[in-house]
């Protein structure tokens, strides 16, 4: 195996158990308008909605990228995944790839975008050092495409409907067919939607192969609130393995895609974009007092930060907020929710197990969470809350949701 794929955590089936990558978010602005996107939230193409992320100058990504590369191991791939499009504000994403390949020449570069401007910067990408290249692609026909894409904004001119699906579907499949000719390693992500290109899926899985695509990652669609789709029903994890493996016989398929964060930094599996980030969201601080007294059940690997999807948590550390004070009071094992490509649903015993467990506490925080656990605990009377911080602001954060007192930033 080319040790380009096998140094990259997405692209390699095993890699991501060693190596490490670094999302840089410096392309805040974007080119189209999915209808399943909110600008307020990071590109849904590579990552999932509802968390914003901070941007960064390229000055400001060498200096975190030199302190990350310090305390983060096995750190092989930078990338670029929004929060808006890396090819609408490719001059940012050149300058960064500049001092940081400056600092060391060993690391990867791995772009995503929509493929817009692929045919005007393709060549700028062969010669900028980018060897790996992700492309959404969700369809290769206008009109389904004109169902997924409200408009696009094209050198200067704005297209909607079917005409803006026309050009994207052009641009991207020619700037793929460009790029795979010159050996950059490409993969096309397809955010599978029901009722609008779940049945198309397959046909374009055999196109991109034939441009010479090296795998599709295949997504759930998450919906994002005030979007046009933000009422469409997410695809069942068994339908999308039933289509993922149907295109496996075209192309190899990807299936640990953690729809990350566009600042994720460390192995897939194992976020620590937390450890390093500026602002206050990670000095939120309740400077109210309260007596009142809650138990929470935590999706955490380290008791430090809320790192785990609730479907592969075995452990929950369970903690007691009173008095503004945290403590650990306990760790329960519990099932496995998911243990595999295919079984993730039907678990209503695993669920009733899960909130026995957890019987005391008020409320389970991950970091994420599916739809059908979800309404299951819900309805088991527990609040339910999809966070990414240190367990500690976690925490206090979803007090509120108690409480209804707001939080105080110390910034
Ligand atoms: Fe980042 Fe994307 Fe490169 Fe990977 S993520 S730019 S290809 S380095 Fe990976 Fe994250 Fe899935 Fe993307 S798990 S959302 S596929
Ligand atoms: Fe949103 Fe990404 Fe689509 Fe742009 S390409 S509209 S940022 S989902």
């Amino acid at each position: 195996m080319s040790i380009k794929i096998h140094k990259h955590p997405c692209f390699s089936d095993t890699g991501h158990k060693i190596y490490a990558r670094m999302h840089l978010p410096v392309a805040p602005a974007c080119n189209i308008q999915c209808n399943y996107c909110h600008r307020d939230y990071d590109c849904v193409n590579e990552s999932r909605p509802g968390v914003t992320s901070e941007i960064l100058t390229p000055g400001q990504s060498l200096d975190k990228f030199l302190k990350v590369k310090e305390k983060v191991q096995n750190l092989s791939v930078i990338g670029f995944a929004g929060p808006g499009d890396a090819l609408a504000n490719f001059d940012k994403v050149k300058k960064t790839i500049e001092l940081i390949s400056g600092a060391d020449p060993e690391v990867l570069f791995c772009l995503s975008t929509n493929g817009l401007m692929l045919p005007h910067y393709a060549e700028e990408i062969v010669n900028s050092g980018i060897t790996h290249v992700t492309i959404t692609i969700n369809a290769i026909d206008r009109v389904i495409g004109g169902k997924i894409y409200e408009y696009i904004n094209y050198r200067g001119k704005v297209y909607t409907g079917e005409e803006a699906a026309e050009i994207l579907i052009k641009n991207q499949l020619q700037g793929l067919k460009y790029l795979a000719e010159r050996d950059i390693i490409c993969k096309v992500n397809i955010v599978a939607i029901k009722d609008i290109n779940e049945g198309h899926i397959e046909e374009i899985a055999k196109k991109v192969k034939a441009l010479g695509a090296f795998k599709t990652n295949i997504m759930q669609l998450i919906p994002a609130p005030n979007t046009k789709f933000e009422n469409v029903e997410m695809l069942s994890n068994k339908r999308l393995n039933e289509i993922r493996k149907k295109c496996s016989g075209y192309i190899s398929q990807m299936y640990h895609c953690r729809q990350c964060r566009a600042d994720a930094i460390g192995l897939l599996h194992r976020d620590r974009s937390v450890e390093f980030r500026g602002g206050c969201s990670s000095r939120v601080s309740r400077k109210t007092s309260r007596e009142d007294i809650y138990v929470f059940a935590v999706a955490t690997s380290d008791g430090k930060i809320i790192d785990q999807h609730f479907g592969q948590v075995e452990e929950f550390f369970i903690y007691k907020f009173a008095n503004n004070k945290i403590e650990l009071i306990d760790k329960r094992k519990v099932p496995r929710y998911c243990t595999g490509k295919e079984d993730c649903e039907d678990k209503k015993d695993y669920i009733i197990s899960i909130a026995d467990t957890l019987k005391d506490c008020a409320a389970v925080l991950s970091m994420r969470i599916g739809s059908e656990p979800k309404a299951k605990l819900k309805n088991a009377g527990f609040k339910v809350f999809e966070i990414y911080d240190t367990v500690q602001n976690g925490i206090i954060r979803s007090s509120e949701a108690f409480a209804e007192i707001p939080a105080v930033c110390e910034a």
